[in-house]
C-alpha cells in the first residue's frame, strides 16, 4: 500500500547522500556508454599468468592516468540467481533482486522508475541496449519496456552466421564491430544516447573456438577455471578494438564511458582450483566474499580520473553516482545505493543473502570477521550488530518494494510520468 511505500521513501531519504560538487552535472548531455564484462571477476586485473597479464588492455585504463579511469578496486557484485539480469537491474534501478528465483523474470510486469526513464524525462535521452542473444531471454523484452529502454538491439538486429556464435550468442568481437552502425546511428538521430553493451564470450563454461586462444591455459586440471583467462583474454582484445573503432568514428572524445563486472564467473565449485590460482592455502568463506568484487571503472570527459578508488561500493550505487554526474537530483527516487563520488557515500556493501562487507570487517554467512586477519570476531561491537540489522531491514524493504509491486504507488516528483511499456517496440516490426 502507500503506507508501505512511505516506509521505504523514509529510509532511502535518510540514506541519501549528497552530491560531490565536484563531479554533480559533469556529465550532463554527454553520451554514455556503458560496457558489461560478462563473468568478470576482479582478480583478474593485473593477473599474471605463464609470465603474462591476462587482461593488459583493462589494466591500461586501470593504470594509465592519462586515460582518465577511475577504477575502483573495492566494488562488488550484489547479484543472486538472476545472474546477468540481476546486475542489470541493480544497476538501472538501484534496487536489489530477489533472494531466489529472478526479478526480470516474476517482476517483470512491475512498476519501476527506471535510470533510463528517469534519464529521458529529465535530459531527453534515448536508451538503447545492445545484445547478441534473443530478446527474450531473461524477459529482457518485457521488462525493458518497463524500465523505459527505447531501444533492444539483439540477436535479430545482428548477423548470426555460425562461424561468429559461440555459447550463449554473437562472439564478442563481432558484436562489436556489428555494434558500431548502431551506435553510429544512435549519435545521428537520437543524441543524447545512453547504450548499454552486454557481452557474452566470457561466459561459462568458457569456451572459445580454435584461432581465437591468444594466451594458454591454465594448469590447474580445472578446465573451467583454466579456460577462464583465456576467454578473459578475448574480451579484453574485443574491448581494445572496439576502444579503437569508437576513436575513429569520434565517439569516444565526449563519452562518458562505463565498464562493469556483472557477477563472479568461477563459483565456490571450483576453490581448489582457486586456490592455486591465487596462491592461498585455502579458500575461506570470507576469501570467497572477498572474490566477489567485480570491477566498475568510469571515465567522464573533462573529469580527471581519480586512479584507484579504493572506496567499498556496489552495483547499487551505480544509478545514483550516474544521476548526479547528469546534475539530476534524485533524493525523490527510491534508491538503496549512494552515490560513489559523495563524500556521504555509505561504505557496506550488502549481498542479497543478507552478508556484507565494509572496509574494516565482514558479515559472511552469519559470521563476523576482521578484514586485515580474517580471524573470527567472537564479540561483535554494538555497531557491527546495528549494521547487520540495518542490511537486514534494507533488503526487506527492498522485498517489499518488489513483491507489493509498491512503486505503483509513488509519484517521485509532480512531473513524473509514469512508464507506459506500449509507448515501446523492438525488433523488426518496429523500423
Ligand atoms: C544471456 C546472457 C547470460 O543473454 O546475458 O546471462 P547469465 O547466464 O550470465 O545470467
Ligand atoms: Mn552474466
Amino acid at each position: 500500500s502507500s503506507e508501505d511505500i512511505t516506509e521505504v521513501e523514509n529510509y532511502t531519504n535518510k540514506k541519501y547522500a549528497e552530491p560531490n560538487a565536484e563531479y554533480f552535472g559533469k556529465a550532463e548531455g554527454k553520451n554514455i556508454i556503458k560496457i558489461h564484462l560478462e563473468s568478470f571477476q576482479s582478480f583478474l586485473i593485473d593477473y599474471e599468468l605463464h609470465g603474462e597479464e591476462v587482461t593488459p588492455f583493462l589494466n591500461s585504463l586501470v593504470h594509465d592516468q592519462s586515460k582518465n579511469f577511475t577504477y575502483f578496486d573495492n566494488f562488488f557484485h550484489q547479484t543472486e540467481q538472476g545472474k546477468t539480469a540481476d546486475a542489470e537491474f541493480l544497476m538501472d534501478n538501484s534496487l536489489y533482486g530477489l533472494p531466489q528465483g529472478s526479478a526480470f523474470v516474476t517482476k517483470g510486469t512491475n512498476t519501476y522508475q527506471s535510470l533510463p526513464a528517469i534519464m529521458d524525462q529529465e535530459h531527453d535521452y534515448t536508451s538503447a541496449v545492445l545484445h547478441g542473444d534473443e530478446g527474450s531471454f531473461w524477459n529482457r523484452d518485457k521488462i525493458y519496456k518497463q524500465f523505459g529502454i527505447d531501444k533492444f538491439y539483439d540477436s535479430s538486429s545482428y548477423d548470426m552466421r555460425d562461424e561468429q556464435v559461440i555459447n550463449y550468442g554473437l562472439k564478442d568481437k563481432p558484436f562489436f564491430e556489428q555494434s558500431m552502425p548502431m551506435l553510429e546511428d544512435l549519435a545521428e538521430k537520437d543524441e543524447p544516447f545512453y547504450a548499454h553493451l552486454i557481452t557474452l564470450t566470457h561466459h561459462y563454461p568458457f569456451i572459445l573456438d580454435e584461432g581465437d586462444e591468444t594466451i594458454e591455459k591454465a594448469e590447474t586440471g580445472d578446465g573451467t577455471v583454466d579456460r577462464y583467462f583465456q576467454t578473459a583474454r578475448y574480451l579484453d582484445e574485443s574491448l581494445r578494438q572496439f576502444f579503437e573503432d569508437l576513436k575513429e568514428k569520434g565517439l569516444y572524445e565526449d563519452s562518458v564511458i562505463m565498464i562493469y563486472g556483472d557477477h563472479y564467473g568461477i563459483s565456490e565449485n571450483h576453490n581448489k582450483a582457486m586456490s592455486e590460482i591465487l596462491g592461498e592455502e585455502e579458500i575461506t568463506q570470507l576469501k570467497n566474499a572477498n572474490l566477489q568484487r567485480v570491477p566498475f571503472m568510469i571515465r567522464v570527459p573533462g573529469v580527471d580520473g581519480q586512479g584507484t578508488n579504493h572506496e567499498f561500493s556496489g552495483q547499487a550505487d551505480v544509478m545514483p553516482t550516474l544521476l548526479h554526474l547528469l546534475g539530476i537530483e534524485d533524493k525523490d527516487y527510491i534508491q538503496f545505493g549512494t552515490d560513489l563520488f559523495s563524500d556521504e557515500h555509505k561504505d557496506f556493501v550488502p549481498f542479497r543473502n543478507g552478508s556484507f562487507m565494509t572496509k574494516d570487517y565482514s558479515y559472511v554467512q552469519g559470521v563476523f570477521y576482521h578484514n586485515d586477519t580474517g580471524e573470527v570476531i567472537e564479540e561483535p561491537t554494538d555497531e557491527m550488530k546495528e549494521l547487520r540489522d540495518q542490511v537486514h531491514y534494507e533488503l526487506s524493504l527492498n522485498d517489499e518494494v518488489l513483491n507489493g509491486d509498491l512503486l505503483r504507488f509513488y509519484e517521485p516528483n509532480e512531473q513524473w510520468e509514469p512508464v507506459d511499456p506500449n509507448d515501446y517496440q523492438y525488433g523488426k516490426s518496429s523500423e
